[in-house]
C-alpha cells in the first residue's frame, strides 16, 4: 500500500447529539420510564457531504439497549432512541476499506438534561438540548487512495 510521506490531511466533523422530553402523549407509546427522544450523529459542517470519505459509523449504545450495537452504513449517520439516562457511547468511524485506513474512534456523553445555572444556583429545564463537538479527523502520511477520495470533491 502507497502510503504519501511527509503529507497530513485532516476534515472537520461533527459528533453529537440533541434530545427532547417526550410529551405526555408520546409517553404513552414509549418504553416504560422513558423520558426523552434523543438522536446521536455524525455530520459533516455546514451540511458538508461525509460519504465520499466516511463508510460506515458503527455507535455502542449503553447495555440497556436492545441491539446495543448499531451499524450505519449510509447518511444520515445517526441513531434515533428514547430513554431516560445519560451514558457514554462509543463512536467508531470507518473509512472506504480500498483506503485501507485504520477507523477511528470517539466518545461522546449522551446528555437529555437542560439546566439553567444563576450564580449558585441550578434550575433543571424541561426542553430541547444540543450537545455536539467539532472534531479534526487528521491523516498522517495517508494512502494514495484515501487522498484520492479527500481531494476528488
Ligand atoms: C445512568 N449510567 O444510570 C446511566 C445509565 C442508561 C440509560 C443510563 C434506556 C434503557 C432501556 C436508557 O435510557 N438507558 O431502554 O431499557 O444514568
Amino acid at each position: 500500500i502507497h502510503r504519501i510521506s511527509k503529507c497530513q490531511i485532516s476534515r472537520p466533523i461533527i459528533v453529537g447529539n440533541d434530545a427532547k422530553p417526550l410529551t405526555e402523549e408520546e409517553k404513552q407509546n414509549a418504553p416504560k420510564d422513558h423520558t426523552h427522544h434523543w438522536r446521536i450523529f455524525v455530520e459533516g459542517v455546514d451540511g458538508e457531504d461525509i460519504s465520499p470519505w466516511i463508510r460506515k459509523v458503527v455507535f455502542k449504545l449503553h447495555d440497556t439497549y436492545h441491539n446495543s450495537t448499531r451499524i450505519i452504513e449510509e447518511p444520515p449517520f445517526e441513531v434515533n432512541e428514547t430513554g431516560w439516562g445519560e451514558f457514554d457511547i462509543m463512536i467508531r468511524v470507518f473509512f472506504p476499506p480500498e483506503a485501507h485506513e485504520k477507523p477511528i474512534t470517539f466518545f461522546h456523553r449522551l446528555k437529555l438534561h437542560a439546566y439553567l445555572t444563576t450564580g449558585d444556583t441550578v434550575t433543571p429545564l424541561n426542553e430541547y438540548v444540543k450537545s455536539e463537538q467539532y472534531e479534526e479527523v487528521v491523516f498522517n502520511e495517508p494512502t494514495e487512495i484515501m487522498y484520492n477520495i479527500l481531494t476528488q470533491h
